[in-house]
C-alpha cells in the first residue's frame, strides 16, 4: 500500500489594520462602524491610562501587586465588543479593557488588586467571572458555564481568555478535550504573548503555532493579530458565530506582547532585550487605530486632548471610590459562597460576633454570661 496522507489542514491567520496602519478594505470594510472604532479606541485609552496610575499606587503603597495589560487591550475588547450581554467573558488577570466594555466597574477592578473581596463580586449582570489568579483553572470554569448553558436550552456562549504559559497546564488540555468531545460552545482564547512571566514560549511548546492545539482536540482554529481590533473582532465574530451555530467550541491564538513587566512585583528588563521590546511598541494596538481615525478624518489632537482629560477624571474618580469604600464587617466573607450558609459555617460566622473563643455561640468567655437568664446557663 503507498503511503497517504492520515490528516492534512491549514491554520488562517487574520490580520486587517497591519502595524503600519495598512488596512485591508476587503476583510475590514463595515466590519467596525466608524462611531464604535471611535468608542473602542477611548476603551483602549482608558485601559492604557488606568494601568499607569495603578502602577504608581502599586509604587506608592495604595495596591498591591497589579499586572499591567498595556499592549494586549485589543484581545479582549474585540471580544467583548461581539459577544452578546447574556454570553459569558471568563478571564485571567489581563483583559480588563473587555471587561470594562461589559460594564464591570473600574474599581472592581482596582478592589482586587487592593486585596479587597469585593472587587471580586462583579456584578451578576455583566456575566464576568472574577478575575483568575491561578493560571489555567479559568478554562473548566468557561466550559461549565457553557455546558450548563447547553443543559438548560439556553443560547448562550462562553469565551474564555488564557496565556502561553496556561496551555501547558492540565486544567487547558481537560478542559479543551471535554468541550470538543461534549459539544460545548467555548470560545477559547489564547494570549500568545511569548512569554510566562520569564519563561519564553519557545521552551513551553515546539509546535509553531499555538492554534494547532486546536486542531489537536478537533476545533477549528484561526491565528489572529491580537494588536490589531479589526482582527480580533473578525475572528471572534466567526468563533463565536460557530459556536452559537454548531455548538461546538473554536479556538484563537491571539497574538500580543505585554508591554510591560509581568506584574509590578517582576523586572522584565533581566530577561527580555530591549529590541525585542521596542519592536513591539512599533506595533501597539492603539498608534495604528489612531492612524487610521486619523486618516478617516474621525480623530485629531484636540480630541485626543480632550480625550486626556476625560479619561483622568474616571480613573480618579474610579480609584477614590475604591479607596474610600467603607471597612467590610468581619463576617462579610461567610456570605459570599453560598446562596444559603451550610449549618456548621453558619454557626462559625454567629461564633465570630459573640466574644466566644470557641465554636458555640451560647459559649460566652466574658462574663456577659453573668447577665443571662439561667436557662442560658443550663444549655
Ligand atoms: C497554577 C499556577 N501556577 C503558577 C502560577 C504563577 N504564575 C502567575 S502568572 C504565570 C505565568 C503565566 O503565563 P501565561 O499563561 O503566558 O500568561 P501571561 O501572564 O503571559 O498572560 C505563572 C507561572 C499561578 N498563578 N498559578
Ligand atoms: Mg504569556
Amino acid at each position: 500500500m503507498p503511503i497517504t496522507t492520515a490528516f492534512k489542514t491549514e491554520i488562517p491567520r487574520v490580520s486587517i489594520l497591519d502595524e503600519h496602519a495598512t488596512f485591508d478594505e476587503k476583510l475590514g470594510k463595515g466590519l467596525i462602524p466608524d462611531a464604535d472604532l471611535v468608542k473602542l479606541y477611548e476603551a483602549m485609552f482608558q485601559c492604557r491610562h488606568l494601568d499607569g496610575v495603578a502602577f504608581r499606587l502599586q509604587r506608592s503603597g495604595r495596591m498591591g501587586t497589579y499586572p499591567q495589560n498595556m499592549g494586549q487591550e485589543a484581545t479582549s475588547l474585540g471580544a467583548a465588543y461581539v459577544l452578546n450581554k447574556n454570553d459569558w467573558l471568563v478571564t485571567c488577570y489581563r483583559e480588563n479593557c473587555g471587561l470594562f466594555w461589559r460594564g464591570v466597574p473600574m474599581e472592581s477592578i482596582l478592589l482586587h488588586w487592593m486585596g479587597d473581596e469585593r472587587g471580586n463580586a462583579m456584578p451578576r449582570e455583566h456575566h464576568a467571572t472574577p478575575i483568575a489568579v491561578p493560571i489555567g483553572t479559568q478554562m473548566l470554569h468557561a466550559t461549565g458555564l457553557a455546558w450548563a448553558a447547553k443543559y438548560r436550552g439556553e443560547k448562550q456562549i462562553a469565551c474564555t481568555f488564557f496565556g502561553d504559559g496556561a496551555t501547558s497546564e492540565g486544567d487547558f488540555h481537560e478542559a479543551a478535550n471535554f468541550a470538543a468531545n461534549l459539544d460545548i460552545p467555548v470560545v477559547f482564547v489564547c494570549q500568545n504573548n511569548f512569554w510566562a512571566i520569564s519563561v519564553p514560549g519557545r521552551i513551553q511548546c515546539s509546535a509553531p503555532t499555538l492554534a494547532q492545539r486546536g486542531i489537536a482536540y478537533g476545533m477549528p482554529c484561526m491565528q489572529v493579530d491580537g494588536n490589531d481590533i479589526f482582527a480580533t473582532v473578525y475572528a471572534m465574530k466567526e468563533a463565536s458565530a460557530h459556536a452559537r451555530k454548531e455548538g461546538k467550541p473554536y479556538f484563537l491564538e491571539m497574538v500580543t506582547y505585554r508591554l510591560g513587566d509581568h506584574t509590578t512585583a517582576d523586572d522584565a528588563s533581566r530577561y527580555r532585550d530591549k529590541a525585542e521590546v521596542e519592536a513591539w511598541k512599533a506595533k501597539d494596538p492603539l498608534i495604528r487605530v489612531r492612524k487610521h481615525m486619523e486618516r478617516l478624518k474621525l480623530w485629531s489632537d484636540k480630541k485626543e486632548a480632550d480625550l486626556l482629560e476625560r479619561t483622568e477624571k474616571t480613573v480618579a474618580e474610579a480609584v477614590a471610590r475604591a479607596e474610600n469604600i467603607a471597612a467590610p464587617h468581619s463576617t462579610d466573607f461567610f456570605n459570599a459562597m453560598y446562596q444559603e450558609l451550610p449549618p456548621d459555617l453558619a454557626l462559625q460566622r454567629d461564633t465570630m460576633q459573640t466574644h466566644s473563643l470557641g465554636q458555640d455561640p451560647g459559649q460566652l468567655a466574658s462574663t456577659d454570661h453573668l447577665n443571662k437568664p439561667a436557662e442560658h446557663a443550663h444549655h
